[in-house]
């Protein structure tokens, strides 16, 4: 992995699940100092980091932050997710497209050199083959949030194909990890039965017991990211989004996996909108693009995941 120490990264969003451990990451390989952590409001678990507040809709104060901490690379995880999108469709449309244009726009007038933006395995849909879903399918996601990622992805090809602007993406799965909560998606579930398994042994979920969906630990991700934006460019055949591949599981396999570890543990089910999303979105998916192109690979299993959160939670 190549990088350049005197990169400034700016991560927007930084105070969301992803956010936080990102900027953490990110940290460690360039410095507090040159990692800019940017949010609606501060974040106190990125205490060492400096910190602006910034709505990423005000194209002018992003200008202002980029040029003010000499920013080169920008991480863009401000959004709004699958239930939160279904429950404020025009708003999270507004979010999720104006904020990437205003970050493409900076690349492409050659302010900043180099893009993250993510993606998600809500641009497929319910004709999409669910088992094993392949980079390139039938795509037509039934989610405000999915369609916002389906036109991002092609937006971002876009603007690599006419302006080179140095974009990459991963379509993520469902994001497990223990250092910061989730915000508002329909994998949600997977975070939050940990908290509660460790503190009332008891769990209601809001997807059926069989509701296979991909998912994958938080590190795997983060290193995901981290490996995808420091790959040479040649490298990166894709300019709309990578499929990313870790575990897949269904409500009823997490529950039985932890209960290896707290016996006592019990899962009950009401499902709720939360199931129609959950349903119209791929049961596994296949990666084999990432793998070869940037030679990616998860680490972890459904037990080693399950393991690792009980144990730091606890
Ligand atoms: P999150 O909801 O936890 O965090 C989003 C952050 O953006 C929050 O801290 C919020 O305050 C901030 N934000 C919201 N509006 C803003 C604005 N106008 N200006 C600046 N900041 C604003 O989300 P996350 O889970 O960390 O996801 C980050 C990105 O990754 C999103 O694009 C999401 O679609 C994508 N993604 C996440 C997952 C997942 O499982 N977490 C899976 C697939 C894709
Ligand atoms: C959500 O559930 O909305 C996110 C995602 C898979 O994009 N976690």
């Amino acid at each position: 992995m190549t990088y350049n120490k005197e990169d400034k990264i700016l991560i927007i969003g930084a105070g969301g699940q992803i956010g936080i451990e990102l900027t953490q990451e990110l940290s460690l390989l360039y410095g507090s100092s040159n990692v800019i952590a940017a949010d609606l409001k501060p974040i106190p678990a990125l205490d060492n980091n400096p910190f602006e507040t910034l709505d990423i809709l005000d194209k002018d104060a992003l200008f202002n932050v980029v040029k003010k901490h000499s920013i080169s690379h920008v991480y863009l995880l401000a959004a709004l997710l699958s239930a939160t999108g279904e429950q404020n469709p025009m708003f999270a449309w507004k979010l999720n497209m104006e904020g990437l244009f205003n970050v493409l726009d900076l690349a492409k007038e050659k302010h900043i050199s180099k893009v993250y933006w993510p993606s998600s395995i809500a641009v497929f849909g319910p004709t999409t083959p669910r088992i094993d879903t392949p980079q390139y399918t039938v795509m037509e996601p039934s989610t405000v949030y999915g369609i916002s990622k389906q036109a991002g992805e092609r937006w971002c090809e876009w603007y690599f194909h006419k302006f080179g602007v140095d974009v990459r993406s991963l379509r993520y799965p469902g994001l497990i990890g223990w250092k910061s909560a989730p915000g508002g998606g329909t994998t949600d579930y997977a975070v939050h039965i940990f908290h509660q398994a460790l503190k009332t042994k008891t769990y209601e979920c809001f997807l059926s017991e069989n509701t296979a969906l991909p998912m994958m630990h938080m590190e795997d991700a983060i290193r995901a990211t981290i490996e995808i934006m420091h790959a040479p460019a040649e490298n990166i055949k894709i300019r709309g989004a990578y499929n990313l591949a870790g575990i897949s599981f269904t409500p009823a396999q997490i529950a039985a996996e932890i209960q290896k570890h707290i016996p006592d543990f019990t899962i009950s089910y009401k499902p709720d909108f939360r199931q129609a999303i959950a349903n119209s979105w791929p049961q596994s998916i296949l990666d084999h693009e990432a793998k070869n192109d940037w030679n990616w690979s998860a680490k972890y299993n459904l037990s080693s995941l399950v393991a690792n959160m009980l144990q730091n939670l606890a």
